[in-house]
């Protein structure tokens, strides 16, 4: 089964209540921490090629042209989506969620909005489920709702610039303009607040991603969650680092770091703890076969880190 016959999911805003809606998608959507976790299925779209961001554990190269050396060829055209969503549904039937987590930004380009909206008028009933950075979120709340998106993802590492400043070094605003470490940092954090703020105003379901980097924002975590819990999340997920880039001599984060730190997070929301760390071309039910091989011809040509 493809989606509820009870529900629109392409359509949150005029759904039931927050709580009601929630308990709704994560029956379906596996990423909720419901019951769809384990039986239900993801598809990634890998249409989104270009980021607006530096963040010190990506390993590619930030590229203002969007072309993105090593995965270029593999990008998937927003026109191709429909194809291979088709696709997707023949190998695992069980796809409940068709997800965009980039290998870039989904928001730095407008590929995955134009993906999103072909894909809602010819599969409403599939949910829709977006991950940014947020650096664009606001801006793009309308379009989003138009498309069909009824979960949002929002990357957000702190909320404290001198701690994200660590994490990520620059930020490029809409006129092009770079903004470095703390600085790029603060607007950065700003712009994701003003955007999980609109998001979830316009009823759209909001989840964290906080990547967990041990002696830079792993005595953050609680007030990070306090922040997007005030600006209107409604779950986080507490994701180790992959020590990769600039932060290779970071050690990956133990089991009883991450426990540590979702105990401090789950003081002001629900927490996801079955997050596979997914990349921008996942297919299957999370943990179980990954189709992407079928569908795809093969996974992208480098690990990257994809925003879930
Ligand atoms: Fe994909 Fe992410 Fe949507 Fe899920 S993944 S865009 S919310 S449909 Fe899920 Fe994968 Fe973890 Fe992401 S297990 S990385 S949390
Ligand atoms: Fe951009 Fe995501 Fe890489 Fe950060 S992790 S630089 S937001 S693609």
């Amino acid at each position: 089964m493809i989606a509820s016959d009870t529900m629109t999911a392409s359509r949150p805003r005029e759904a039931a209540p927050a709580d009601e809606r929630h308990r709704d998608l994560a029956n379906r959507h596996p990423c909720l921490g419901g019951t769809a976790h384990g039986t239900s299925g993801r598809m990634h779209l890998p249409v989104s090629p270009a980021c607006n961001i530096q963040c010190r554990f990506c390993r590619r190269a930030f590229n203002r042209d969007e072309s993105r050396p090593g995965v270029t060829g593999r990008i998937l055209r927003p026109t191709e989506a429909i194809h291979y969503v088709a696709r997707a549904l023949e190998l695992c039937p069980a796809i409940t969620v068709v997800g965009i987590a980039g290998p870039g930004d989904t928001l730095a380009t407008d590929h995955a909005v134009q993906a999103f909206r072909l894909i809602d008028l010819e599969f409403p009933r599939l949910i829709k489920c977006l991950s940014t950075n947020g650096l664009r979120l606001e801006e793009k709340v309308g379009a989003l709702v138009e498309a069909g998106v009824s979960t949002v993802t929002v990357t957000v590492n702190g909320v404290d610039p001198e701690v994200v400043g660590k994490i990520v070094s620059r930020v490029v605003d809409e006129t092009g303009r770079v903004h470095h470490d703390e600085r790029g940092a603060a607007l950065l954090i700003e712009r994701q607040l003003a955007g999980i703020r609109s998001a979830h105003a316009s009823g759209i379901f909001i989840k964290i991603n906080m990547v967990l980097v041990p002696g830079i924002n792993d005595g953050h975590v609680a007030e990070t969650a306090a922040a997007v819990k005030e600006a209107g999340a409604s779950m986080l997920n507490l994701i180790p680092l992959i020590p990769q880039h600039e932060l290779a001599h970071v050690p990956e984060p133990d089991f009883k770091a991450l426990f540590k730190a979702q105990r401090d997070a789950e003081i002001f929301l629900p927490i996801f703890r079955h997050c596979r760390r997914c990349r921008a071309d996942a297919c299957g039910i999370p943990g179980q076969q990954d189709f992407a091989a079928q569908l795809y011809g093969g996974p992208l040509a480098a690990q990257t880190f994809s925003h879930g």
